[in-house]
């Protein structure tokens, strides 16, 4: 199959897989290997230059507590989550799984067991979807570097690298995302050979979603570490760390509040995107209090507000202007405002185009009275201080006679 056919084939079928993933809106990103252990960032074997041999002592000091991965679901389902994605490898090139490429893997160190096939059960029976996160870069493989200056050592990483994806494909039923991480040290998708990857993995698993990280921008692209939209018309999702590391790193300790994770879920959605938001548990497979003390709250409030943000949502971005008060997101003719700094008494909004049929909180369904005159939207006896006792993150549900837009210039009237 030419690079071509390769796309077209990809885009005529994207609709269909993507549905669930644009409704899904939240998903949880899980990085655990051996870097757990460490505690030191999982880039700790780059970043302090520890010797292979020193490192690849780490596979057998492993060892992890029973099934974490019910934990992880289990927190990820209250946290409002929909799928997770959990690390294969990592650039450490230990496999998480039983495979056969190479004998660096779990089943046959301090684990013993299969903690890919563990997860997946785990995403199973909670009801979440499967995300396979595998890292293209491989710090442990004797090609995983000079792949790039022999030609050989290219075929031999290659091989390795379509055997490990097959398994992964192969193995453990269906698959709801591949997510590929870091090309390096090939330069370009050819040199990967990222279209027959790909092709294998499609034909092994029709429906799976693909991220943008083999060189080719497949169906999402990945803004890491900020939740930035990407241009009209292409599907995105940011990665988030919680705390600034993505490995288990208990001196981390600027963690994301749960007002910024609300923050977050609104720039996304407003954006029509996703949020993956990482947790990096123990070596046990333990989730850190600080994720928990979180996403409990998180999930409380998406239980009540979780219309303003899960399903087909409009962009909202370059259609709605930004408010000292809060932001938007928009679902046809309703547009949510999410006000995370409560004015009082009274709310206006200036510059709706759309005359507003009904106001009302979304949480409690409780109607707001309301005032619109041209370009202002007055909401009246409002109370004191934000209704919402989670987060202080109140969100007014505005039914509008249209699609609504909003328009305000810089000076008192627009030019
Ligand atoms: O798996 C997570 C990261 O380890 C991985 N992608 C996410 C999902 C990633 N690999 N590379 N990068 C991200 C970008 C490289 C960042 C770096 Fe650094 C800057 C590497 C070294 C300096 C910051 C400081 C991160 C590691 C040390």
């Amino acid at each position: 199959m030419t690079e071509l056919e390769y796309l077209q084939r990809v885009t005529a079928t994207r609709p269909q897989r993507m549905r669930w993933w644009r409704e899904a809106r939240f998903g949880m990103f899980i990085h655990w290997g051996l870097y757990s252990q460490l505690g030191r960032h999982e880039w700790a074997m780059n970043r302090e230059r520890i010797p292979v041999a020193e490192y690849e002592q780490l596979a057998d000091t492993w060892h992890p507590a029973e099934r974490p991965a019910r934990e992880w679901a289990r927190l990820a389902v209250r946290a409002g989550m929909k799928y997770m994605v959990m690390t294969t490898k990592h650039h450490e090139g230990f496999c998480l799984w039983n495979t056969r490429q190479t004998d660096y893997n779990a089943m046959k160190h301090g684990p013993g067991r299969d903690l890919v096939r563990e997860f997946v059960e785990a995403c199973r029976e909670f009801g979440l979807r499967v995300g396979f996160y595998y890292s293209l870069m491989d710090w442990h493989h004797p090609d995983g570097a000079n792949c790039a200056r022999d030609e050989a050592a290219r075929r031999r990483f290659l091989d390795f690298t379509q055997g490990c994806v097959r398994e992964l494909c192969s193995n453990y039923g269906k698959v709801d995302i591949l997510w590929y991480d870091v090309a390096w040290p090939l330069q370009t998708a050819e040199l990967w050979e990222s279209v027959k990857m790909n092709t294998m993995v499609r034909e092994l698993q029709p429906d799976i979603i693909i991220n943008n990280r083999s060189l080719l921008d497949e169906d999402f692209g990945t803004p890491e570490e900020h939740v930035t939209p990407e241009m009209a018309g292409r599907d995105w999702e940011a990665c988030m760390t919680f705390n600034g590391s993505w490995g288990y790193m208990p001196s981390a300790i600027d963690w994301h509040s749960v007002r910024e994770v609300i923050s977050m879920l609104r720039t996304a959605a407003g954006g029509q995107g996703n949020l993956l938001l990482n947790i990096g548990p123990r070596p046990d497979g333990s989730v850190p209090e600080e994720a928990y003390q979180r996403l409990i709250p998180v999930g409380q409030w998406i239980s009540q507000n979780g219309e303003a943000l899960y399903g087909l949502v409009d962009r909202a971005d370059g259609r709605m202007e930004s408010m000292p008060t809060g932001g938007w997101t928009l679902k046809g003719h309703t547009a949510y405002y999410w006000c995370h700094r409560w004015p009082g008494r009274e709310l206006a909004i200036g510059g709706l185009q759309t005359e507003v049929l009904r106001a009302s909180l979304l949480a409690t369904g409780q109607p707001i009275t309301f005032e619109q005159t041209e370009n202002r939207l007055v909401l009246k006896d409002l109370p004191e201080s934000s209704p919402d006792r989670i987060a202080g993150v109140t969100v007014i549900k505005l039914e509008c006679a249209s699609e609504p837009r909003q328009v305000l210039g810089m000076g008192c009237v627009v030019l």
